[in-house]
């Protein structure tokens, strides 16, 4: 009698286990098998925009930022091209679905539904799988395709202004205006709610959040989703932060002034750049000239990356 009831107890058990693990697997596969199987697959050069270059302030101009962001100086980048958008989870599942499993195994964000759907921007990429992703995509089209220099990305983010703070001037939100996914009341309402699905380190209320914007968006917004700046680039402010080629170097300003094409080689730090801020944490990053940094091998659901093709 007893072994009978120990026997169905363990049968009831591996039923109950089984339901909940098919439950869970499909939940967190389903918008995963939308991007991952799609059959329709065409490999296209991202929308690309013509940066014409030229001399330019490069750094903190008001004395607000942080130290590693002056002094301000005057570097110079050749013409280049970049992205219109930040490289979506469309763009990556192509170089998902042609190099899966022999190089890139997706995990983390990839099956998170907050952050799967196809024109959100990819996120949980090292620097290495950005890497990969643009010298797959130069091999298949013949161009030069690599990730942006500090230089260059700022020169793009800057939008064709001389000494402002964001993409489109000095006020983050002028006359009230929505201009990008920020760390905002929308994601302190409702991040909590949610925060069991996600990995990211700090709890909301360690935030430092845009208080009274409501830009609609917890987690990633679709690219283009505000205003572009005046060189018709969408998101370089907010959103996700971008890797860059560079390793940072904390005082790496003081000695690139006047140079042309500057990117920092010096890999002693043993981090990258990554720019422009995004919808987690602070709004006090979401400045052109905001550095900060991560190891490359760092994988997170507010870091992403855009490309640029050499001219
Ligand atoms: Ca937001």
């Amino acid at each position: 009698m007893c072994k009978r009831i120990i026997v169905t107890s363990l049968i009831s058990i591996i039923i109950v286990f089984f339901i909940l693990f098919s439950f869970f697997y499909f939940y967190y596969w389903k918008g995963h098998i939308e991007i991952f199987f799609d059959k329709d697959i065409h490999i296209t050069l991202p929308e690309m925009v013509l940066i014409p270059g030229g001399w330019f302030e490069m750094g903190d101009t008001f004395g607000d930022g942080l130290g590693r962001e002056r002094p301000a100086h005057k570097v110079y980048v050749s013409p280049y091209k970049i992205s219109k958008y930040d490289i979506t989870n469309k763009e990556y599942s192509v170089f998902v679905q042609e190099t899966y499993p022999h190089y890139y195994k997706p995990d983390g964000y990839w099956y998170e539904r907050n952050f799967n759907s196809p024109r959100q921007p990819v996120v949980g990429v090292s620097w290495y799988d950005a890497q990969a992703y643009c010298l797959w995509l130069s091999n298949k089209t013949g161009r030069k395709l690599r990730l942006p220099t500090e230089a260059e990305w700022e020169f793009a983010a800057r939008g064709g202004l001389n000494n402002k703070k964001y993409p489109w001037g000095n006020e983050i939100s002028p006359g009230g205006r929505l201009m990008g996914n920020f760390p905002d009341e929308t994601a302190r309402n409702g991040y909590k709610k949610k925060n069991r699905t996600i990995k990211t380190g700090y709890d909301i209320d360690r935030w430092t959040i845009l208080k009274g914007y409501n830009d609609g968006y917890i987690y990633t917004s679709p690219v283009g989703a505000f205003p572009a700046n005046g060189y018709g680039l969408y998101d370089m402010s907010g959103n996700v932060w971008q890797w860059c080629e560079d390793w940072y170097e904390g005082g790496y300003y003081i000695r690139s002034a006047g140079v042309k094409d500057p990117v920092c080689t010096d890999s002693s730090s043993g981090n990258k750049i990554i720019r422009g801020g995004s919808w987690y944490y602070s709004w006090k990053y979401l400045t052109v000239s905001t550095r900060q940094y991560y190891p490359p091998w760092k994988k997170y659901g507010m870091l992403g990356f855009r490309i640029v093709e050499e001219l």
